[in-house]
Protein backbone atom coordinates (compact mmCIF):
# COMPACT_ATOMS: atom_id res chain seq x y z
CA UNK A 1 0.00 0.00 0.00
CA UNK A 2 3.29 2.13 0.92
CA UNK A 3 6.19 2.46 -1.34
CA UNK A 4 7.74 3.36 2.51
CA UNK A 5 10.21 6.13 1.66
CA UNK A 6 7.47 9.22 1.62
CA UNK A 7 4.36 10.27 3.88
CA UNK A 8 0.82 9.07 2.45
CA UNK A 9 -1.99 11.61 2.19
CA UNK A 10 -5.17 9.53 2.29
CA UNK A 11 -8.49 10.98 1.19
CA UNK A 12 -11.10 8.63 2.75
CA UNK A 13 -14.90 9.24 1.56
CA UNK A 14 -18.36 7.30 2.57
CA UNK A 15 -20.41 6.58 -0.35
CA UNK A 16 -24.25 6.02 -0.59
CA UNK A 17 -26.10 6.21 -3.95
CA UNK A 18 -23.41 8.69 -5.19
CA UNK A 19 -23.26 7.42 -8.88
CA UNK A 20 -24.43 10.72 -10.62
CA UNK A 21 -21.54 12.71 -8.40
CA UNK A 22 -18.56 10.39 -9.04
CA UNK A 23 -17.51 11.32 -12.30
CA UNK A 24 -17.17 15.43 -10.47
CA UNK A 25 -15.52 13.32 -7.65
CA UNK A 26 -12.90 11.70 -9.61
CA UNK A 27 -11.68 15.16 -10.83
CA UNK A 28 -11.46 16.35 -7.32
CA UNK A 29 -8.78 13.67 -6.63
CA UNK A 30 -6.73 14.20 -9.70
CA UNK A 31 -6.93 18.41 -8.28
CA UNK A 32 -5.64 16.54 -4.69
CA UNK A 33 -2.94 14.18 -7.01
CA UNK A 34 -1.77 17.89 -8.65
CA UNK A 35 -1.60 19.30 -4.86
CA UNK A 36 -0.01 16.79 -2.70
CA UNK A 37 1.60 14.52 -4.84
CA UNK A 38 5.09 16.13 -4.52
CA UNK A 39 5.09 15.85 -0.77
CA UNK A 40 2.51 12.67 -0.22
CA UNK A 41 2.14 9.49 -1.58
CA UNK A 42 -1.75 10.02 -2.49
CA UNK A 43 -4.26 7.19 -1.57
CA UNK A 44 -8.16 7.67 -2.20
CA UNK A 45 -10.31 4.91 0.07
CA UNK A 46 -13.78 4.83 -0.99
CA UNK A 47 -16.34 2.88 1.17
CA UNK A 48 -19.33 2.44 -0.59
CA UNK A 49 -22.47 1.58 2.20
CA UNK A 50 -24.54 -0.81 -0.16
CA UNK A 51 -25.46 1.44 -2.71
CA UNK A 52 -28.67 0.34 -4.75
CA UNK A 53 -27.69 2.49 -7.91
CA UNK A 54 -24.31 1.16 -8.99
CA UNK A 55 -22.18 3.28 -7.08
CA UNK A 56 -19.12 0.94 -6.60
CA UNK A 57 -19.25 -0.42 -9.78
CA UNK A 58 -18.84 3.16 -11.69
CA UNK A 59 -16.20 3.75 -8.77
CA UNK A 60 -14.22 0.40 -10.08
CA UNK A 61 -14.40 1.48 -13.89
CA UNK A 62 -13.20 5.34 -13.03
CA UNK A 63 -10.70 4.36 -10.45
CA UNK A 64 -8.12 3.52 -13.32
CA UNK A 65 -4.61 4.80 -12.23
CA UNK A 66 -5.45 7.20 -9.54
CA UNK A 67 -4.43 4.63 -6.47
CA UNK A 68 -8.23 4.58 -5.62
CA UNK A 69 -9.04 1.42 -3.39
CA UNK A 70 -12.61 0.91 -3.06
CA UNK A 71 -14.46 -1.12 0.11
CA UNK A 72 -17.76 -1.88 0.32
CA UNK A 73 -20.24 -2.73 2.55
CA UNK A 74 -23.17 -5.35 1.19
CA UNK A 75 -25.95 -3.73 2.54
CA UNK A 76 -26.01 -0.03 4.32
CA UNK A 77 -24.85 0.44 7.57
CA UNK A 78 -24.54 4.54 8.05
CA UNK A 79 -21.59 6.56 7.49
CA UNK A 80 -19.72 6.19 10.77
CA UNK A 81 -19.40 2.29 10.11
CA UNK A 82 -18.01 3.59 6.77
CA UNK A 83 -15.60 5.57 8.63
CA UNK A 84 -14.90 3.00 11.29
CA UNK A 85 -14.13 0.56 8.20
CA UNK A 86 -11.89 2.88 6.32
CA UNK A 87 -9.68 3.51 9.73
CA UNK A 88 -9.27 -0.33 10.50
CA UNK A 89 -8.36 -0.74 7.09
CA UNK A 90 -5.81 1.95 7.42
CA UNK A 91 -5.01 0.58 11.11
CA UNK A 92 -1.85 -1.59 9.64
CA UNK A 93 -0.36 0.80 7.47
CA UNK A 94 -1.12 4.25 8.54
CA UNK A 95 2.37 6.30 10.41
CA UNK A 96 2.48 9.12 12.68
CA UNK A 97 3.91 11.60 9.57
CA UNK A 98 0.92 10.56 7.43
CA UNK A 99 -2.29 12.92 6.98
CA UNK A 100 -5.85 11.56 6.62
CA UNK A 101 -8.58 13.65 5.60
CA UNK A 102 -12.10 12.62 5.06
CA UNK A 103 -15.15 14.14 3.12
CA UNK A 104 -18.36 14.19 1.29
CA UNK A 105 -19.03 12.04 -1.65
CA UNK A 106 -21.53 14.82 -2.95
CA UNK A 107 -18.50 17.37 -3.79
CA UNK A 108 -19.97 19.93 -1.43
CA UNK A 109 -16.55 19.55 0.25
CA UNK A 110 -13.99 21.84 -1.23
CA UNK A 111 -10.79 19.74 -1.74
CA UNK A 112 -8.78 23.48 -2.71
CA UNK A 113 -9.41 24.05 1.23
CA UNK A 114 -7.21 20.89 1.46
CA UNK A 115 -3.87 23.09 0.89
CA UNK A 116 -4.77 25.87 3.45
CA UNK A 117 -6.14 23.29 5.94
CA UNK A 118 -2.39 21.45 5.61
CA UNK A 119 -0.47 24.47 6.14
CA UNK A 120 -3.09 25.03 9.55
CA UNK A 121 -2.37 21.95 10.66
CA UNK A 122 1.73 22.38 10.22
CA UNK A 123 0.82 24.93 12.89
CA UNK A 124 0.82 21.82 15.58
CA UNK A 125 -3.09 20.75 15.16
CA UNK A 126 -4.33 17.75 15.21
CA UNK A 127 -7.30 18.35 13.08
CA UNK A 128 -8.05 21.04 11.23
CA UNK A 129 -11.92 20.86 10.48
CA UNK A 130 -13.74 22.75 7.43
CA UNK A 131 -15.99 25.24 9.41
CA UNK A 132 -19.10 26.47 7.61
CA UNK A 133 -20.26 28.43 10.91
CA UNK A 134 -17.11 30.09 11.83
CA UNK A 135 -16.46 33.71 10.89
CA UNK A 136 -15.89 33.21 6.69
CA UNK A 137 -17.65 30.46 6.48
CA UNK A 138 -21.23 29.95 5.62
CA UNK A 139 -24.34 27.85 3.52
CA UNK A 140 -25.48 29.02 0.84
CA UNK A 141 -28.45 27.72 -1.61
CA UNK A 142 -29.76 25.92 1.00
CA UNK A 143 -33.28 25.37 2.17
CA UNK A 144 -33.67 27.95 5.01
CA UNK A 145 -35.41 25.19 7.26
CA UNK A 146 -32.60 22.89 6.24
CA UNK A 147 -30.12 25.61 7.32
CA UNK A 148 -31.90 26.70 10.94
CA UNK A 149 -32.05 23.17 11.80
CA UNK A 150 -28.71 21.80 11.09
CA UNK A 151 -27.30 25.36 13.30
CA UNK A 152 -29.71 24.58 15.80
CA UNK A 153 -28.47 20.91 16.19
CA UNK A 154 -25.01 22.16 16.29
CA UNK A 155 -25.78 24.57 19.27
CA UNK A 156 -27.90 22.30 21.13
CA UNK A 157 -24.89 19.47 20.71
CA UNK A 158 -22.04 21.96 21.90
CA UNK A 159 -24.49 23.05 24.78
CA UNK A 160 -25.08 19.26 25.50
CA UNK A 161 -21.77 17.57 25.41
CA UNK A 162 -20.39 20.15 27.38
CA UNK A 163 -17.68 21.23 24.33
CA UNK A 164 -16.65 25.08 23.45
CA UNK A 165 -14.93 26.43 20.96
CA UNK A 166 -14.95 24.57 18.29
CA UNK A 167 -17.54 26.25 15.79
CA UNK A 168 -18.78 23.44 13.65
CA UNK A 169 -19.11 19.99 15.01
CA UNK A 170 -20.54 17.77 12.41
CA UNK A 171 -18.87 18.42 9.11
CA UNK A 172 -17.40 15.25 7.47
CA UNK A 173 -14.54 17.42 5.92
CA UNK A 174 -11.38 17.42 7.94
CA UNK A 175 -7.41 16.88 7.80
CA UNK A 176 -6.20 14.59 10.73
CA UNK A 177 -2.76 14.04 11.66
CA UNK A 178 -1.62 10.33 11.25
CA UNK A 179 -0.23 10.58 14.76
CA UNK A 180 -3.74 11.73 15.90
CA UNK A 181 -5.57 9.03 14.53
CA UNK A 182 -2.92 6.74 15.73
CA UNK A 183 -3.80 8.00 19.49
CA UNK A 184 -7.45 7.45 18.79
CA UNK A 185 -7.11 3.82 17.51
CA UNK A 186 -4.91 3.04 20.50
CA UNK A 187 -7.52 4.27 22.83
CA UNK A 188 -10.50 3.20 20.77
CA UNK A 189 -9.70 0.83 18.69
CA UNK A 190 -8.96 0.34 15.33
CA UNK A 191 -12.01 1.85 13.86
CA UNK A 192 -12.20 4.53 16.12
CA UNK A 193 -15.80 5.32 15.84
CA UNK A 194 -18.75 2.87 17.45
CA UNK A 195 -21.99 5.28 16.31
CA UNK A 196 -23.12 4.26 12.78
CA UNK A 197 -24.94 7.62 11.84
CA UNK A 198 -23.48 11.19 11.42
CA UNK A 199 -23.06 11.66 14.46
CA UNK A 200 -19.75 9.88 14.35
CA UNK A 201 -18.57 12.89 13.60
CA UNK A 202 -19.26 14.31 17.10
CA UNK A 203 -18.29 11.15 18.57
CA UNK A 204 -14.68 11.69 16.63
CA UNK A 205 -14.51 15.12 18.18
CA UNK A 206 -15.67 14.00 21.69
CA UNK A 207 -13.07 11.70 21.74
CA UNK A 208 -10.17 13.79 20.00
CA UNK A 209 -11.62 16.41 22.93
CA UNK A 210 -11.17 13.29 26.19
CA UNK A 211 -7.28 13.05 24.24
CA UNK A 212 -6.84 16.89 24.87
CA UNK A 213 -5.89 17.22 21.08
CA UNK A 214 -5.12 20.52 19.55
CA UNK A 215 -8.24 21.37 17.14
CA UNK A 216 -8.63 23.89 14.71
CA UNK A 217 -11.03 25.32 11.82
CA UNK A 218 -11.00 26.73 8.48
CA UNK A 219 -14.00 29.07 6.92
CA UNK A 220 -15.31 26.76 4.11
CA UNK A 221 -19.05 28.03 2.70
CA UNK A 222 -21.24 25.14 1.96
CA UNK A 223 -23.17 25.31 -1.47
CA UNK A 224 -25.47 22.28 -1.62
CA UNK A 225 -25.79 22.38 -5.50
CA UNK A 226 -22.45 21.32 -6.33
CA UNK A 227 -24.03 17.67 -5.67
CA UNK A 228 -26.40 16.02 -7.91
CA UNK A 229 -29.49 14.43 -5.93
CA UNK A 230 -30.65 15.10 -2.62
CA UNK A 231 -29.47 14.92 1.17
CA UNK A 232 -28.98 11.23 2.43
CA UNK A 233 -29.27 12.06 6.24
CA UNK A 234 -32.15 10.67 7.76
CA UNK A 235 -33.27 13.48 9.92
CA UNK A 236 -34.85 11.58 12.77
CA UNK A 237 -32.20 8.87 13.01
CA UNK A 238 -29.64 11.38 13.22
CA UNK A 239 -31.19 13.74 15.96
CA UNK A 240 -32.02 10.74 18.01
CA UNK A 241 -28.31 9.69 17.05
CA UNK A 242 -26.82 13.10 18.89
CA UNK A 243 -29.01 12.51 22.03
CA UNK A 244 -27.38 9.12 22.33
CA UNK A 245 -24.09 10.97 22.46
CA UNK A 246 -25.12 12.15 25.85
CA UNK A 247 -25.05 9.47 27.47
CA UNK A 248 -21.89 8.45 25.79
CA UNK A 249 -19.72 10.75 26.63
CA UNK A 250 -18.59 9.55 29.76
CA UNK A 251 -17.56 6.00 28.57
CA UNK A 252 -15.02 7.76 26.22
CA UNK A 253 -13.23 9.40 28.85
CA UNK A 254 -9.42 8.77 29.37
CA UNK A 255 -8.51 9.32 33.45
N1 LIG B 1 -21.40 5.15 4.05
C1 LIG B 1 -22.49 5.90 4.06
N2 LIG B 1 -22.39 7.12 3.64
C2 LIG B 1 -23.50 7.86 3.64
C3 LIG B 1 -24.75 7.42 4.11
N3 LIG B 1 -25.63 8.42 3.99
C4 LIG B 1 -24.93 9.44 3.46
N4 LIG B 1 -23.64 9.10 3.24
C5 LIG B 1 -22.56 9.87 2.68
O1 LIG B 1 -22.23 10.85 3.63
C6 LIG B 1 -21.99 12.10 2.99
C7 LIG B 1 -22.92 13.10 3.56
O2 LIG B 1 -24.23 12.75 3.25
P1 LIG B 1 -25.25 13.77 2.61
O3 LIG B 1 -26.39 13.00 2.05
O4 LIG B 1 -24.52 14.67 1.68
O5 LIG B 1 -25.73 14.58 3.90
P2 LIG B 1 -25.81 16.15 4.13
O6 LIG B 1 -24.55 16.73 3.61
O7 LIG B 1 -25.99 16.31 5.60
O8 LIG B 1 -27.00 16.58 3.37
C8 LIG B 1 -22.12 11.82 1.49
O9 LIG B 1 -20.84 11.52 1.00
C9 LIG B 1 -22.99 10.59 1.42
O10 LIG B 1 -22.73 9.79 0.29
C10 LIG B 1 -24.82 6.07 4.56
O11 LIG B 1 -25.87 5.56 4.98
N5 LIG B 1 -23.65 5.37 4.52
MG1 LIG C 1 -23.73 16.59 1.67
Amino acid sequence: MQNGARPSFYLIVPLFNEASNLERLFGSFADVGNDFSADFDCRFILVDDGSGDGTAELARKLAGGLGVEILAHAVNRGPGRAFATAFEHLAPVLKDEDWVATMEGDNTSRVELLRQMMTRSKEGYDVILASPYMYGGGVTNTQTYRWFMSYVANIFVKEMLGISGIMTMSSFFRLYRGSALLRLQDRYGPGIVERAGFESMVEMLVKMVHLKMAISEVPMVLDTTLRAGKSKMKVMKTVIGYLSLYRLKGRWRVD
